[in-house]
């Protein structure tokens, strides 16, 4: 019995990095900003076929309604109330489109805004998507309810009562992020609303949580609320099942808050990643694929079990939050569909990928004025639908990253590969590198200045394979490259330096 227990505590401690994915899906992909009516959609007609494991999706409580600038993105993070009604739809519309996601085995999870309320000066009204009263003056959010007794007002030493140095873990938890009205995690009161909005969305059917501002929550506050909350919906989940949780940890070095000190809780986004991978594949600072060889722990990142990784994120690709000039997003389409492929064919960490709009950047003094742009949305602020074109790309002015062959192959591939092992490394101690994933998978990248013409130990049976970034298999017959693998496991690889994507993917379920 004692047995028993003890397999049963660490099921419920290990499930909370577990992402909860049907078997064999292995990314999710965060549908920024997107409605749930769509979202819905998607999962039936694109994210199943394809193998995706799940959604994040943009906040679902309450926000306030910011008209200056007019409906920014960022007004989500400004929550009023946990009610479930925003710009992606309201309660009924998220129902729908988690029950009919999960009934075709996509997982939703949701982005917990739940540090703070609204900004300082977001004044009073009901200017607010559910139409609810607040007051941030006075603190007053009766939607919820919270009072001025719920925030950290008195905790917070510094003079503008914000963060002014990430030096100070104090002030990092307990003082305003940027003017938001910090939440007193450390009471069970407010521990006790945040877990009842979770267990809400909980037992609708999600199956996770994006932890918005970990950093700026004590660990112990974060797992106050955790351990409130319910198992998953046995309609979808085996029993015992618990919420997939990775905490939004920004953590580049050099900070007294760290990733490490979060692992308790959950999965940590490895910010590292995604800013590291940027410099190489940028060739910044002399570094070069070469050195990807040790990727993953070996650079310093958090170990595989304990990270959400990302090439880019809603932040850093319009230069919010952290990572920087070398973030590499969908406005540097042919290295990023190169470090999109990277991350997935790589075993390292859980996989998300982005998917975004488009807004008309305007750089001034190296800022983009215009980073605040909302998304693509009707004369009356709403959101705008997705539309499909012919050619199974988004109009509107919608990128869908994830529809695009060379990344959604790389979702296939990792699916295909999951849980063989890095192998096969070879490099031309230049930018020139491919590996190996056992028997089942292999990938080439030229960065180089030149071509690359090598023969490869690929690992993999003998027969043609087709490439999965220059084109598919249909049928059977590849609609791009073929790559013939000999008896012996090698392959002969030619990529010209200047080719569309100069990187070519082979597995086994693109075999001829
Ligand atoms: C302004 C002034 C304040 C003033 C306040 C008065 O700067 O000094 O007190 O008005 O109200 C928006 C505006 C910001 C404004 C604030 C209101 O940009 O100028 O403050 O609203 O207080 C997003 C955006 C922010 C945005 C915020 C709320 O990035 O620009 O602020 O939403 O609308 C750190 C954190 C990390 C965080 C990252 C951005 O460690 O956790 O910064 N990332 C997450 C989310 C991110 C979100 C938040 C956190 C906040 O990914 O999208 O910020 O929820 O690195
Ligand atoms: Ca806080």
């Amino acid at each position: 019995m004692r047995v028993l227990l003890l397999l049963a505590a660490v099921g419920l401690c290990g499930a909370q990095y577990n992402a909860n994915t049907q078997p064999g899906r292995t990314s999710i992909v965060h549908l920024f900003e997107w409605r749930w009516a769509d979202i819905a959609l998607e999962c039936e007609r694109y994210l199943a076929p394809y193998g995706f494991g799940g959604v994040q999706v943009s906040p679902p409580n309450e926000n306030v309604v910011v008209t200056s600038p007019n409906r920014p993105w960022w007004e989500r993070y400004q929550p009023i109330s946990y009610k479930l009604c925003s710009r992606s739809g309201n309660e009924d519309e998220f129902r729908d489109m988690v029950t009919r996601c999960n009934n075709v085995g996509v997982r939703i999870y949701v982005d917990a805004v739940v540090n703070h309320m609204c900004g300082s000066g977001a004044g009073y009204g009901t200017h607010s998507t559910c139409g609810s009263y607040f007051n941030a003056g006075n603190r007053d959010f009766p939607a919820v309810p919270y009072s001025g007794w719920d925030f950290n007002d008195g905790k917070c030493t510094t003079g503008s009562g914000e963060i002014e140095s990430y030096q100070d873990i104090y002030q990092i938890r307990n003082c305003r992020l940027s003017g938001l009205l910090d939440l007193a995690m450390e009471k069970d009161y407010v521990r006790s609303k945040v877990a009842e909005y979770l267990n809400h969305l909980i037992d609708i059917g999600v199956a996770g949580f994006r932890i918005d501002a970990a950093k700026h929550m004590w660990p112990g506050d974060i797992k106050g609320f955790l351990d409130k909350l319910h198992n998953l919906n046995t309609k979808w989940f085996s029993s015992g099942a618990r919420p997939f949780i990775y905490q939004e940890v920004i953590d580049l070095g050099g900070e007294p808050v760290t990733g490490s000190q979060y692992y308790g809780n959950g999965r940590v986004t490895e910010f590292k990643y995604g800013a590291k991978l940027g410099t190489v594949i940028r060739r910044w600072n002399g570094e070069k694929m070469s050195y990807l060889k040790n990727w993953g722990e070996g650079w310093g990142f958090a170990p595989s079990d304990r990270a959400l990784v990302f090439v880019d994120n809603h932040d850093n690709q319009r230069g919010h939050g952290a990572g920087g000039a070398s973030i590499l997003t969908f406005w540097d389409a042919r290295l990023y569909k190169m470090a999109v492929g990277f991350m997935l064919a790589h075993p390292y960490g859980f996989t998300r990928v982005m998917s975004s709009f488009r807004w008309p950047r305007n750089f001034q003094n190296g800022h983009d004025v215009n980073d605040w742009y909302g998304p693509p949305s009707n004369w009356d602020g709403s959101t705008k639908s997705v539309p499909i074109n012919p050619d199974t790309t988004c109009g509107d002015d919608w990128v869908c990253e994830h529809r695009w062959r060379q990344i959604r192959n790389m979702v296939v591939f990792r699916n295909v590969v999951d849980g063989e092992p890095f192998s096969n490394w070879w490099d031309n101690n230049s930018n020139q590198v491919a590996f190996g994933r056992g028997s089942k998978g292999f990938i080439v990248f030229n960065n180089d200045d030149w071509q690359l013409n090598e023969y490869l130990q690929t690992g993999l049976p003998a027969g043609t394979y087709c490439d999965v970034i220059s084109g598919d298999k249909d049928n059977n017959r590849c609609t791009g490259i073929q790559v013939n693998v000999s008896g012996d496991g090698k392959a002969h690889f030619q990529i010209s330096n200047s080719a569309e994507d100069p990187f070519i993917a082979i597995h086994i379920n693109a075999k001829l």
